[in-house]
């Protein structure tokens, strides 16, 4: 069977952190052959439009059969699977943009459900000793903002693409800094990308 293409994203440093976990996840695991696919890593600004307009224009160039986000939420405890985007963004971006609880896509629905196997991947990781739960908030920021298009263009293509987003812990390099950040090791977070990766697209 072909071997398939999963598109990995994750974020550069954000709101004066010096790094972003989902940066360092991405690097580690670019161009790795995980399952039944290979993953391509990018790495996008936090900032809502061109993010966007970064990643749609990665989705053109290769039509990847799975598209995982991945973003930094410190703070939170577990790897966190989104269930949810919501058709809302608020907050100043790295380019100074603010938004204030403004529609995403005026005419998009009020939300979109994440087409990923989420209870497959939380069971995934929990079996293998990582903590990880379904969330049901990805936020109003620029994580929410690209999961929220990024479904949105795939529900209105269709043939049905698997994509959605996870939420990261602190890095204990954050954490050695931000002392109230629990953390991992970017070790664990990069074990529990390639289990959520072979659980979408498992081995032929
Ligand atoms: N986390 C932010 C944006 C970039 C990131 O890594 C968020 O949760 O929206």
């Amino acid at each position: 069977m072909r071997m398939k293409t999963l598109l990995l994203t994750g974020f550069e440093p954000f709101q004066g952190l010096p790094s972003n976990p989902s940066e360092q996840t991405v690097k580690l695991l670019h161009q790795k052959k995980i399952g039944g696919c290979r993953v391509t890593g990018r790495i996008l600004p936090v900032v809502f439009l061109e993010a966007w307009r970064q990643i749609s224009g990665w989705i053109e160039e290769l039509s990847p059969d799975a598209v995982l986000m991945l973003g930094l939420a410190a703070g939170r405890t577990k790897i966190s699977v989104e269930r949810v985007a919501i058709n809302c963004c608020a907050g100043a971006d790295s380019s100074g943009k603010q938004y204030e609880d403004a529609p995403i896509e005026p005419a998009g629905d009020d939300a979109y459900f994440a087409t990923l196997p989420l209870r497959a991947i939380v069971e995934r990781l929990k079996g293998d000793g990582l903590p990880a739960e379904i969330s049901s908030s990805a936020g109003t920021y620029v994580c929410n903002y690209v999961m929220y298009r990024v479904l949105h263009a795939f529900k209105r293509r269709g043939p049905a693409v698997p994509a959605g987003l996870i939420h990261l812990p602190a890095d204990h390099g954050l954490a050695l800094l931000q002392p109230a950040y629990p953390s991992w090791s970017i070790r664990d977070l990069s074990r529990a990308v390639r289990l959520a990766v072979e659980t979408i697209w498992p081995a032929a």
